[in-house]
């Protein structure tokens, strides 16, 4: 069958009553277009008051830029796989896959719609006791899974040569490790931040650093990863936190997965110096969040840990100093990349609402310039910064 868009109600209601035991097939379902992202088409498709799913459609180019961008719809069968490697370890933190059409380029899968878009809940202030620990979690054990630490020779290429992403992968290429270092025309940039923007461009120092972090992100094939782990992938409730999102998944660096939501989190903490509402709570909140990061990288660095020393079979790991050799170096992988997600939501393309939806430009520039300040921190002092304990006090030093 030849790809076509979905062009009505109608046609998203009979793919899922067709490819699905979910519904009577008779049901009467109603359909709602609710994707706000950047780059595909997502329906809810449910009966009223009742039972629904979630619709995704992947079209042969990006939804905001139009044919003028276009992208391999085979992301959608990574997104599909990557959904289901991942259910295979974490099966309470990703949506249920229940089909996916490799035709009509589209995914039905589990509602979780009792959760709440993580940045939104960030921005709204929101104290999520399981979030932390779920993503550390669901970090480690996504990533040690499908590293050379547990998987065979000859399985870790299959894997490598199952997630070959191109098209999403140069996206990244780009937005994180290219334009917001140059006086690109994709870039979004605040007249107040233009200043620091152009003393960031002439930063050569940091520009090396960004260029080999971009070095392992082209040719370090450690694991599975998410590949676009921010805050809108993340959807979480008092009760519980699921991952969506990952077709941006490929094999590369472990540290680029927790970096980037580990980056998000510090972006929300840039945003909550001038977000409205009251000061002290604004700062609780700051505080909240660091000990989230915190949380995040010791419980991911724990687990893992345990996995390197009770579960693989590369007897390299039977030496301790070479595992916490590993760990130091996939701790500041990890702060290089989330100072690249925290410049590049900046002044890059793809901005974040934490800091985007403070109306006021210049209290706007001023969490932009702090979040300029501790991204291009995290990049230069990525291995002098010891544990996470020591890069929660430079970012209270540094704010
Ligand atoms: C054109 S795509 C812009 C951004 O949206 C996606 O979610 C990725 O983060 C990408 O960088
Ligand atoms: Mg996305």
């Amino acid at each position: 069958m030849e790809f076509r868009k979905f062009d009505s109600d109608k046609d998203v209601t009979e793919f899922v009553l067709h490819n699905t035991e979910l519904f009577e097939p008779d049901t009467q379902l109603t359909v709602s277009e609710i994707g706000d992202g950047n780059i595909n088409f997502i329906y809810r498709v449910g009966q009223p008051g009742g039972d629904s799913v979630i619709v995704k459609q992947a079209l042969p180019y990006v939804r905001i830029i139009g044919e003028g961008w276009p992208l391999s719809q085979d992301r959608v069968r990574i997104e599909a796989e990557t959904l289901q490697y991942e259910g295979s370890h974490c099966p309470d933190l990703v949506p249920t896959v229940y089909h996916f059409d490799a035709d009509l380029c589209a995914i039905v899968m589990e509602d979780i719609g009792q959760h709440e878009n993580l940045r939104h809940a960030l921005i709204a202030r929101r104290r999520l006791p399981n979030l932390a620990s779920d993503l550390g979690r669901f970090l480690a054990d996504t990533l040690y899974h499908s590293s050379d630490l547990h998987l065979d020779s000859h399985a870790k290429k299959e894997l490598v040569k199952s997630y070959i992403n191109p098209d999403l992968c140069k996206i990244t290429e780009e937005l994180f490790f290219w334009d917001p270092y140059c006086d690109h025309e994709r870039n979004s940039i605040n007249p107040h931040l233009r200043p620091y923007a152009e003393q960031l461009w002439a930063d050569d120092a940091l520009k090396l650093e960004v260029y080999k972090l971009k070095r392992q992100f082209l040719c370090d094939a450690e694991a599975l990863l998410h590949g676009d782990l921010h805050a809108g992938s993340v959807f979480a409730s008092g009760s519980g936190t699921k991952v969506i999102d990952p077709e941006f998944a490929y094999v590369g660096p472990i540290g680029f997965d927790i970096g980037s939501i580990l980056g998000n989190f510090l972006l929300n903490y840039a945003g909550q110096a001038n977000l409205p509402g009251d000061l002290a709570e604004r700062r609780d909140y700051q505080a909240w969040l660091l000990d989230s990061v915190e949380t995040l990288w010791n419980t991911f660095a724990e687990r893992f840990y345990i996995h390197m020393r009770e579960k693989t079979q590369d007897p390299s790991f039977n030496n301790e100093i070479y595992r916490t050799w590993y760990l130091d170096k996939l701790f500041a992988d990890t702060l290089g990349y989330a100072g690249t997600e925290m410049i590049r939501r900046t002044i890059g393309l793809a901005h974040v609402a934490d800091i985007e939806s403070i109306e006021d430009p210049q209290s706007r520039a001023n969490s932009e310039k702090l979040a300029l300040r501790i991204g291009c921190e995290l990049i230069m002092a990525r291995d002098q910064i010891i544990d996470v304990e020591a890069l929660a006090q430079r970012i209270r030093r540094i704010s």
